[in-house]
Order: C-alpha cells, then sequence, then structure tokens
C-alpha cells in the first residue's frame, strides 16, 4: 500500500488567503481547500496598513482546519508559507514588532520614486546592480522613506524579514530571508545571490538587516511548541521554505515545456507576464520597459513585466450596485461583455492613476476623457475595455521579450483568477496571436506544495513534478481569432 504524503500550503494574497491542503500519492496531487478568508489593508491618517495579527490568527486556524481534514491518524509532513511579494516587518533581536506594516500600495514612496526617476544615472545603474526597475511598491523605496521619516528606526531593528519569512519564524523559530521573495525587494544583486551593496547605500538601508537569502526546499525546522499544542498530527511538521513570493510558486505550478517556449502569465489582482531564463535580461531597453528581474526560489530568473490587472476589474465593481456576488451573475457579465462589438480604442493601463484611485471608474473615465474617448455605457461595456486593454497589455510584454530576447514563445499558460475568465484569455490569445492555455488550478498553492514535496524527495525535481501533474490537469485552449 502507497502511503500518502500530506503537505499544507499556506498561500495569502493582497485581496484573500487560504490554507490548502495536498495529499501526494502515487504520483497524484489531490487539493482540499481547508480555510479561505479575505485580506485587506486599512487606511488610517492617510497611511496604508496590513492588520498582521489577522493575518496570522488566520494561517493559525488554517492549520488546524487542514488536520481536521486529515485522515485518521495521518500526520501533516510539511508546510510552506507564500505571499504577495515586496511588504516586509521589521524586527528587534527578540523578534518584536518595532514599526507597524505597511502596505504596498500606500502613496508614500512617491516621492523617493519620482526622485530616483528623474536621476536616470541613478534609476540604470540600480537597475544594472538589481535588475529591478523603479517602482511605487519597492521594498528599497518603502524602507528608504521609512528610514528618512523616523530615523529612529535604525536603532529599533535589528531584523527586516519579509512577510512570508515573518511567518515561517513565528511557525518554526529561525529568521531566514528566503531567495524569491527577497528578489522582489529592488536590494538583491542580480549577478549573485546576495545582497547588492550599491542598491542598499543608494536606499541607505542597513546591511544588518538581512541575512544571505536561502533557497526554497530549506527545511526550518518543527512546528514551535505552542503551535503543535496537543495535536498528534503536528508533532512532526516540518515548516519548508518554499518560494515565498506567490508568484515564482505560480510559475514553477505550470506544467512548460522543458525546451522554455513558453509565456507564463499568473493572472490575479496583477497580470505577471513573464518567462524562466538562465539568464537576466538588463539594458536600457529593459529598464525603460519596466522590466523586472524577478528569482525563482532555486536561483534562476524569471524576467517578467508587471502588468495592472484584475484589479481595474476589481476596482471597477465599487462603482456598480449590479456588481455580481455569485458564480452565475459573474458568468453571465462575462457573457454580456463577450456580445458586445470590441472596442476600438483600449485604455494606457500603465496609467500610474490606476495604482490606488478611491474610484476607479472615475480614474477610467478621466483617462478616456483626457484620450477624447467615450466611456461605456454600463458595466458589462467596462468589463469589455478592461479584458480587451489587458489582452492587449499581455501581448505587448509578450513582444517586447521576443524583441529583446530573439526567442518566439508559441503557447501561453496562463493561472490564477484570470485564467477562469473566458473574456481575458480569448483578448490574450487574439492580441497575441498564439494559442492561450489556461489552467484550472490553485498555482500558487500548487508551487507551494512542489517545493515541499521536493524538499522532502518525495518528487525528484520540478520537472518531474511540472511532468507528472500537466497528466492530471484540466486545460482550456484558447486559439486567437480575427
Ligand atoms: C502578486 C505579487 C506580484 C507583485 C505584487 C506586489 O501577488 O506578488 O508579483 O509584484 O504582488 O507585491
Amino acid at each position: 500500500m502507497v502511503t500518502p504524503q500530506y503537505c499544507a500550503a499556506i498561500d495569502l494574497g493582497a485581496t484573500s488567503g487560504r490554507v490548502i491542503l495536498g495529499q501526494w500519492k502515487s504520483n497524484k496531487l489531490t487539493l482540499k481547500e481547508a480555510h479561505r478568508f479575505s485580506n485587506h489593508f486599512d487606511t488610517i491618517g492617510g497611511h496604508d496598513y496590513w492588520n498582521i495579527g489577522a493575518l496570522w490568527n488566520e494561517v493559525l486556524t488554517g492549520i488546524k482546519k487542514a488536520t481536521q481534514l486529515l485522515p485518521k491518524s495521518a500526520k501533516l509532513h510539511s508546510v510552506g508559507v507564500d505571499t504577495w511579494g515586496v511588504d516586509y516587518v521589521l524586527l528587534n533581536d527578540d523578534g518584536r514588532l518595532v514599526f507597524p506594516v505597511h502596505a504596498y500600495r500606500d502613496l508614500r514612496t512617491q516621492p523617493g520614486l519620482k526622485h530616483l526617476k528623474q536621476t536616470r544615472a541613478a534609476a540604470s545603474r540600480i537597475f544594472a546592480a538589481t535588475g529591478v526597475p523603479p517602482v511605487f511598491y519597492n521594498t528599497s523605496l518603502q524602507l528608504e522613506e521609512t528610514i528618512q521619516n523616523c530615523p529612529s528606526i535604525t536603532d529599533l531593528a535589528s531584523r527586516c524579514l519579509f512577510l512570508p519569512d515573518y511567518f515561517n519564524y513565528l511557525l518554526s523559530g529561525r529568521m531566514e530571508n528566503e531567495f524569491s521573495i527577497s528578489s522582489t525587494s529592488q536590494l538583491l544583486d542580480v549577478n549573485t545571490k546576495d545582497w547588492s551593496r550599491t542598491a542598499l547605500d543608494y536606499f541607505r538601508v542597513p546591511p544588518h538587516w538581512f541575512s544571505k537569502p536561502v533557497f526554497s526546499g530549506t527545511r526550518l525546522g518543527g512546528l514551535s511548541k505552542a503551535i503543535i499544542a496537543d495535536s498528534v498530527a503536528l508533532k512532526k511538521t516540518v515548516v519548508i521554505a518554499v518560494p515565498g513570493h506567490d508568484t515564482a510558486c505560480a510559475y514553477d505550478a505550470m506544467p512548460a515545456h522543458p525546451e522554455g517556449s513558453d509565456l507564463f502569465i499568473s493572472s490575479g489582482t496583477w497580470s505577471l507576464v513573464g518567462f524562466e531564463s538562465p539568464e537576466p535580461l538588463l539594458g536600457e531597453e529593459a529598464v525603460v520597459a519596466g522590466l523586472s528581474n524577478e528569482r525563482r526560489g532555486n536561483g534562476g530568473y524569471r524576467p517578467l513585466k508587471n502588468v495592472i490587472g484584475l484589479w481595474l476589474l476589481e476596482g471597477i465593481m465599487k462603482d456598480f450596485s449590479s456588481r455580481p456576488t455569485s458564480d452565475e451573475a459573474w458568468a453571465k457579465l462575462i457573457k454580456s461583455a463577450e456580445q458586445l462589438s470590441a472596442p476600438k480604442q483600449l485604455l494606457d493601463v500603465a496609467d500610474p492613476s490606476f495604482t490606488n484611485p478611491i474610484s476607479m471608474k472615475k480614474a477610467i473615465d478621466l483617462q478616456l476623457t483626457k484620450r477624447r474617448l467615450i466611456a461605456p455605457k454600463n458595466l458589462a461595456g467596462y468589463t469589455r475595455l478592461i479584458c480587451d486593454s489587458l489582452g492587449k497589455g499581455h501581448a505587448d510584454a509578450k513582444a517586447l521579450f521576443e524583441r529583446l530576447t530573439g526567442r518566439k514563445f508559441k503557447r501561453i499558460l496562463m493561472v490564477g483568477g484570470g485564467s477562469r475568465n473566458r473574456l481575458l484569455c480569448q483578448a490574450t490569445a487574439n492580441a497575441a496571436g498564439i494559442p492561450v492555455i489556461s489552467f484550472n488550478l490553485e498555482g500558487t498553492a500548487v508551487g507551494n506544495i512542489a517545493s515541499q514535496l521536493i524538499a522532502s524527495k518525495a518528487v525528484k525535481d520540478l520537472a518531474t513534478f511540472r511532468r507528472l501533474l500537466g497528466k492530471t490537469l484540466d486545460q482550456t485552449t484558447y486559439t486567437p481569432l480575427g
């Protein structure tokens, strides 16, 4: 009899989080959702903060519920945490929080961003050093702002952990910076596997706040005693540093062709369009285009373009009382939007006013008015405009990568919430001129579990995992039309 192995993925997103229990048996992964909850940041006195205590409570609830899903006398072999990128906590040596945890959409980084962008030589130097362009959410700019405006923080804090690192610490008692999440900071050296002195100096960040990043698959230790309490199922559970960045996990979960001819899109609140590469994509054109050389948990590269994503659609919903609240209502909205004729002019999805507007509809209408275009009549019209504009944004990223690398992508693989949106998948295929394969897959959680299975030697490597997973997946192919 084959004994199944059980792993829990703690997968925290900016708008929702989940704990998924994975069962690996006879080379097949079965998932059960143990816990799902919504997440949001609070705006207090003009600044945006995460409720880190509430998130931690959800993590604990999720672990408990995951053990309740285990068959009688089965044990939870391991847990791993992934979250959105860039956000972090500042701690002292005892692991106490010494600064409130900001959310990356807080506009506090705008002055630093403007300064960096205006000093072209500095922007190019930082890009050459880190492979990451100046973007408002970078950890680098967030830390720079905190240090500038609250200088005593350099006395109070002795450690900076990214959010997955912090939850790993709360679970296991070990403080480490994991590699993939570290690469979202704009502080990691693009040519090595360590921190960039150039970037740390420029942003005036104390180097001792970070430790040399560990690769995904590192076993951090058992769960702390308080968490195990009297649960027999958790006694031997190991905390594994999986790729801490959710996008790295989502990419790992896609059954890509080993020859490297697939383009990846992780489509959720953000659309992360990119590919896997043994080397970074640097140079002036890459910095101007805002390409980011994020890293994989194993140290490899994921050159990527961050397109604004379904944040636009999520945002517009707040302005319509007719917004869908059930799966059926969503399907109806997408169908009505599909029946409309394609808009002749699309949105400029790179418009910075879409970052964190009070009303997304007003922000869209303003752009349209400035361009002397007519706003859609109803929610279906906005949905169509947004999906077609995102499809074009995806296709532009593909064209850019092809131009800069000389590669030719044959397919686009898509996971995440957007992969269930027919209109968006078809718009992407039409604009890109190649098929889009969408997978019915909890990509981030699956990539998280893959890393745990590889670390525990239940699976040989990622290529093997992808091959085995690919055989069992539901997928839909969207062929370009028109
Ligand atoms: C997606 C994501 C993106 C990152 C953005 C901000 O959840 O991790 O990759 O650019 O959040 O951290």
